[in-house]
């Protein structure tokens, strides 16, 4: 198995300890699966910033937001027949889901792609707004359409798992846009350009008993109602997204098709890298998909953390060949690596290495 990625040397970028919490009861379990986007020659993350209350022996906290928007905390003894728990991120009590944490997003500035830290005047952390997102927000992905930055994210509640959309231009800002897609859905990636007059996102709604957790293409006239669904790319049996796929950042533009970075994971719940390959006057048309990871969790901060054995990305700079994906390792770090466009594309018998006789 061939893995593409060049960490950086300086991995992980940021621990939860980097940041304060959001308010002095709580603390920072994991920083996580940050959206990117350039602005003012700066390089910049919407980072997912997942707290809780500090665990006591015998209990188990469980934080929610309240409708107006405070942090409220669940306690339950950990013997309680009513507690299923057996998931780090996830548990379930009298019947109903609960996430562990709650997570807002926090805005970080870099100059130079590698240190971060937070910027002064500009809003600095986004948090969950209404009943929908109750549960908090998460894996934020940032697409610049003309002037218009979209940040589309997980919404999470006791109703479901959606997606929210917000829109700034200056970062200061914000339209509250809603849920564009309903529950279960997830993993929007918007592109960065219409194709024909239309927008594009790729999606990944999941059905519990037919069908599965796969990425699916959708058309929108104004980027806020979205229609005419195709199911794209599927998790595949015995390999290593046989559980579930769903999108990363923007799909890039290449001159062989629009390449997408995505997620996969087998029934361990063991997250990996792949890429897939769209037509680029209709992507609804996969043109090919690399067999084998391009990324495999390997160092330790990948293997070991709040929930091990994950790279997750959702945001990425592209500076000609150069791709700089930032990723969650582990969903506890923020970490980043270096991959080649033609190498990748090199993998699914793409590029200039191609002889063609
Ligand atoms: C999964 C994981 C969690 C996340 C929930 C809700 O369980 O990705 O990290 O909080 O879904 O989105």
């Amino acid at each position: 198995m061939k893995d593409l990625a060049k960490r950086f040397p300086e991995n992980p970028l940021l621990l939860p300890k980097d940041l304060a919490p959001s308010s002095d009861e709580l603390q920072i379990i994991s920083l996580l699966n940050p959206g990117v986007f350039r602005f003012q020659g700066k390089t910049w993350l919407v980072v997912r910033v997942a707290e809780s209350i500090a665990q006591k022996e015998g209990v188990i906290f469980f934080p929610v937001l309240n409708p107006i928007g405070q942090m409220e905390i669940i306690e339950v003894p950990l013997n309680d027949p009513d507690l299923v728990a057996t998931d780090a991120r996830i548990v379930n009590y009298k019947g109903l889901d609960y996430l562990t944490t709650v997570s807002h997003l926090r805005l970080l500035v870099s100059e130079d792609g590698i240190h971060f830290s937070e910027p002064r005047s500009f809003e600095p952390a986004l948090f969950g707004f209404g009943e929908l997102e109750r549960y908090g927000i998460e894996d934020c992905r940032v697409s610049q359409i003309g002037e218009d930055y979209f940040l589309s994210y997980t919404a999470v509640s006791d109703s479901g798992v959606g997606v929210g959309l917000r829109i700034t231009q200056d970062w200061r800002h914000f339209e509250l846009k809603g849920m564009i897609l309903p529950p279960h859905n997830k993993d929007v990636a918007i592109f960065e350009e219409k194709i024909n007059g239309k927008y594009y996102a790729l999606h990944r709604p999941s059905s519990k008993e037919i069908g599965g957790n796969y990425i699916w293409l959708s058309q929108s006239p104004d980027g806020l109602h979205w229609g005419n669904h195709k199911c794209l790319v599927k998790s595949r049996p015995g390999l290593w997204d046989s559980a579930r796929v769903g999108a990363g950042a923007a799909p890039i533009r290449t001159s062989y098709g629009w390449l997408e970075i995505y997620h996969g994971a087998n029934e361990a719940h063991q997250y990996c890298l792949g890429a897939f390959l769209m037509e680029l006057e209709d992507p609804s048309v996969v043109i090919a998909r690399t067999t084998e990871p391009i990324m495999v969790p390997k160092e330790n901060y990948e293997l070991s953390g709040f929930f091990g054995y994950v790279v997750f990305t959702n945001g990425h700079v592209v500076e000609g060949d150069r791709l700089t994906i930032y990723y969650g390792a582990a969903d506890e770090f923020v970490c980043g690596a270096y991959f080649s466009i033609l190498e990748i594309l090199g993998t699914m018998g793409f590029g200039p290495q191609v002889k063609t006789t």
